[in-house]
C-alpha cells in the first residue's frame, strides 16, 4: 500500500494481480516509500516482461504450475489411459533410387521454406564458455556451426531457385532463437562475419525470456536470492520457439509470401543438412503436417522413441516419448519386457532427433488456437517423500517436440528415418562425461561429432564409387573414435547424393591418412589418387577437373590434453589438433575451365 504512490496504472494493475494469485511474499520485504524505488521498479518492469512473454500473461503460468505441481504431487502418470504402438513413418536408405527421389522432391521444395534454429541453451552439459553455434564443426576448415548452417541454406536456396529458373529468385529466411545467454555473441558472431554470406534482412533473432521460478506447490514465485526486487528465473525449455514464431506474425508474413514448411533445428548438428533435402521431400510427397526427423534407435538408448499413443477414449497422437518414460510405459501395457530390439536388432521405435518439419498452413491454424502454448511439464526436486517441500526452486518446461500434442485426429503426423550415420552427430556432452560412456554408446561429443562428419563424407564417396581406405581406431579424449580420411566439401560442391555423383567418378582414390577440402562449386574429381592433403578452391565460374595423383606429407591429428588451459577451449575438448605439415593447395580464381594437373 505505501509504495503505490511510485506504480504507474499498468504497474498497479499487475500488483493486483499478484495479490490475488496469492504472491503477496513477494512484497513483504520490501522497505519503505523513498527508498530503493528504482529497484521497486525494476521489479514491475521484470514483472511486466514475465506477464508480456507468456501465453496467457503470469497469471496463467500461475494457474497452470499450480495444477502441474498438483499432479506432480499426487504421482498423476501424463500416460494414464494411453496405449503405445510403433507408428508409420518413412524409413530411408540412403544413396537408393527412393532416397535420390525424395532429395530431388526436396530440393524443388526448400525455396518455400523458412528455417528456424533453437540457439537459446547455454549448453552446461558441453561447458563451453562460448555459444555453441561459434564451435567449430570440424577442424579441417574451421567452419563454426553457424556458418555451415548458414552456406547450408544459402547453397540450397541457390539449387532450389536454379530449378525454378523463370520465377522469382526466391530467399530462405532464417530465424534464430536466442536466450539472454545467448543473445548477444550470436549477434556479434553474425555481424563480425558479415552474416556469412546471408542478406542481414534474412536473418530475424527472436530472443527467448526465461520462466519464474516456484517454491512451493501452490506455485509461490520465488524471490531472487541476490535481489529481493527481483524474482528468480530460468529457461523454459525450446518449446518457446512455437509462441515466439507466433507473436512475432512472422508465420502470416511466411504464409503470406507462398511460404509451405518451417525446418526445426538445434544448434550442434554437423550432419543435419545432408538429411534435410529428402527429409523435406517426404514432407512434400506424403503431405505430412509433422514429419520428425529419426534415426534407428537401441532398445533403451538415452533418446526419445517416436511413439503412437491411443487412448482409451479413442484419441490418438504420434509423439516422442523421453526413453525413461517409453520403457516403463510399455511394461504398464502388456509388454512385460518393456524397450526391446526388434529383429532389425533396434528398438521398433525410432529415434527422435528433434529436428521438425511443420506444413505451414496447419501449423498457423493451430497456433492461432493456442497461441503457441506448448503443453509444459514439472520436475520438481522434493526434500522428502511427503513431497510438501522443493530442495531448490523449480519451473514450468516445455519442448518443442511436443508441438503434435494438441494436434486434431485428422493431422497428419509422420517421421523419417535416416541412418545416424548421416542425420545425427550433435555435440552435447564435455570430454570427462563423454569418456564415462559406455563403450557402443554415443559419445555426443566435439570429438565424436567432427569425426562423425568426416565419416559421412567418406562413407557417402565410398557409395559414389570412390575406393577410400578403412578408418583407423584411436583414443581422443578418452573416448574410442574411428578416424576416417579427413573429407569436407563447402555445401555449393555438392547437398544432396546425386550432386556427389555427378561430380565424383568412381575412378578416385584416398587413403586414411589423407585430407581432402573442396571449396568451389564446379569441381569434378576424376581420376585422383590421394596420399596426402588436396585442398581445392575455385570461384563459382570456374570450372574445374582434378585428377592425376597426389601425395605429399600431408596434415596430421596430433593429440592434445584437453586439461591444458594453454590451447584454445575448442580445441582441447576434441581431444586433437591438425598439424599442418605439408599440402597440395589448387586455387582457381578467374572464370574460365581449367583442369589440373594441366
Ligand atoms: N534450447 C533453446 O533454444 N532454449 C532452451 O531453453 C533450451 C534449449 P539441448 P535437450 O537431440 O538428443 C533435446 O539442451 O533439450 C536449444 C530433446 O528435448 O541440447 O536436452 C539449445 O540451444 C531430446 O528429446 O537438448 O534434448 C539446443 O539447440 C533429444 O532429442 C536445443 O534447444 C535431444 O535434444 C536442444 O537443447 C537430442
Amino acid at each position: 500500500q505505501k509504495n503505490l504512490g511510485i506504480l504507474s496504472p499498468d504497474q498497479i494493475k499487475l500488483a493486483k494481480m499478484l495479490l490475488s494469485e496469492g504472491q503477496s511474499h513477494l512484497f513483504a520485504h520490501w522497505a519503505e516509500l523513498g527508498v530503493d524505488d528504482d529497484g521497486k521498479r525494476s521489479f514491475f518492469d521484470q514483472v511486466a516482461r514475465l506477464d508480456r512473454s507468456y501465453p496467457g500473461g503470469l497469471a496463467s503460468y500461475i494457474h497452470n504450475a499450480r495444477k502441474l505441481l498438483a499432479d506432480s504431487k499426487e504421482g498423476k502418470n501424463p500416460f494414464d489411459g494411453f496405449t503405445p504402438s510403433v507408428p508409420l513413418g518413412e524409413v530411408l536408405m540412403f544413396g537408393d533410387d527412393k532416397f535420390v527421389g525424395f532429395e530431388e522432391a526436396g530440393i524443388r521444395e526448400v525455396r518455400n521454406a523458412a528455417f528456424v534454429l533453437v540457439a537459446g541453451g547455454l549448453g552446461e552439459r558441453l561447458g563451453y564458455k562460448g555459444i555453441k553455434l561459434a564451435l567449430p564443426a570440424e577442424s579441417t576448415t574451421g567452419t563454426c556451426f553457424l556458418q555451415h548452417y548458414i552456406e547450408n541454406i544459402l547453397a540450397l536456396q541457390n539449387a532450389s531457385n536454379s530449378i525454378l529458373q523463370g520465377q522469382h529468385e526466391a530467399q530462405i529466411p532464417l530465424v534464430i532463437m536466442t536466450s539472454d545467454d545467448t543473445h548477444t555473441p550470436t549477434v556479434d558472431l553474425l555481424e563480425s562475419n558479415s552474416y556469412f554470406g546471408m542478406k542481414p534482412t534474412q536473418v530475424k533473432l527472436l530472443k527467448q525470456e526465461k520462466v519464474a521460478c516456484l517454491d512451493d506447490n501452490d506455485a509461490r514465485l520465488a524471490v531472487d536470492p541476490c535481489n529481493r526486487y527481483q524474482i528468480q528465473t530460468k529457461p523454459h525449455g525450446h518449446g518457446d520457439v512455437h509462441a515466439l514464431l507466433y507473436s512475432s506474425g512472422l508465420l502470416n508474413a511466411w504464409h503470406d509470401e507462398g511460404r509451405k514448411w518451417v525446418f526445426f533445428f538445434q544448434d550442434t548438428n554437423g550432419l543435419l543438412f545432408k538429411a534435410i533435402p529428402a527429409s523435406l521431400g517426404v514432407s512434400a510427397t506424403k503431405g505430412y503436417h509433422v514429419n520428425s526427423l529419426a534415426v534407428p534407435r537401441k532398445a533403451k538408448e538415452a533418446i526419445g522413441g517416436i511413439t503412437k499413443l491411443t487412448h482409451a477414449d479413442g484419441r490418438t497422437m504420434v509423439i516422442n516419448v523421453e526413453y525413461n518414460q517409453l520403457d516403463p510405459l510399455l511394461r504398464a501395457t502388456g509388454h512385460p519386457d518393456g524397450d526391446v530390439n526388434c529383429e532389425t536388432g533396434y528398438s521398433p521405435f525410432p529415434g527422435n532427433i528433434n529436428q521438425l518439419i511443420l506444413e505451414l498452413n496447419s501449423y498457423i491454424e493451430e497456433l492461432t488456437k493456442t497461441r503457441g502454448a506448448i503443453k509444459e511439464f514439472v520436475n520438481p526436486k522434493y526434500k522428502d517423500s511427503s513431497k510438501s517441500s522443493f530442495k531448490s526452486s523449480t519451473r514450468l518446461e516445455c519442448m518443442m517436440q511436443d508441438y503434435p500434442k494438441t494436434l486434431p485426429p485428422s493431422a497428419r503426423v509422420g517421421f523419417t528415418v535416416m541412418d545416424t550415420w548421416l542425420a545425427y552427430a550433435p555435440v552435447k556432452n564435455n570430454p570427462e562425461d563423454a569418456a564415462k560412456v559406455p563403450k557402443g554408446n554415443p559419445y555426443h561429443s566435439a570429438t565424436s561429432g567432427e569425426m562423425a562428419i568426416y565419416r559421412a563424407n567418406s562413407l557417402i564417396l565410398r557409395k559414389a564409387g570412390f575406393e577410400i581406405a578403412d578408418p583407423t581406431l584411436e583414443v581422443l579424449n578418452g573416448q574410442e573414435v574411428e578416424v576416417w580420411s579427413r573429407i569436407t566439401w563447402s555445401p555449393k560442391w555438392a547437398l544432396t547424393f546425386a550432386d556427389v555423383r555427378r561430380k565424383a567418378s568412381c575412378n578416385c582414390s584416398v587413403t586414411q591418412r589423407s585430407t581432402l577440402v573442396i571449396k568451389g562449386e564446379n569441381v569434378y574429381l576424376d581420376g585422383l589418387s590421394l596420399d596426402g592433403t588436396l585442398v581445392i578452391k575455385s570461384i563459382d565460374d570456374a570450372e574445374v577437373k582434378v585428377g592425376g595423383s597426389v601425395q605429399n606429407k600431408g596434415w596430421t591429428l596430433k593429440r592434445v590434453d584437453h586439461k591444458d588451459n594453454s590451447i584454445p577451449e575448442e580445441v582441447r575438448i576434441r581431444g586433437f589438433e591438425i598439424e599442418k605439415v605439408e599440402q597440395l593447395e589448387i586455387n582457381y580464381t578467374e572464370p574460365g575451365k581449367f583442369c589440373y594437373p594441366s
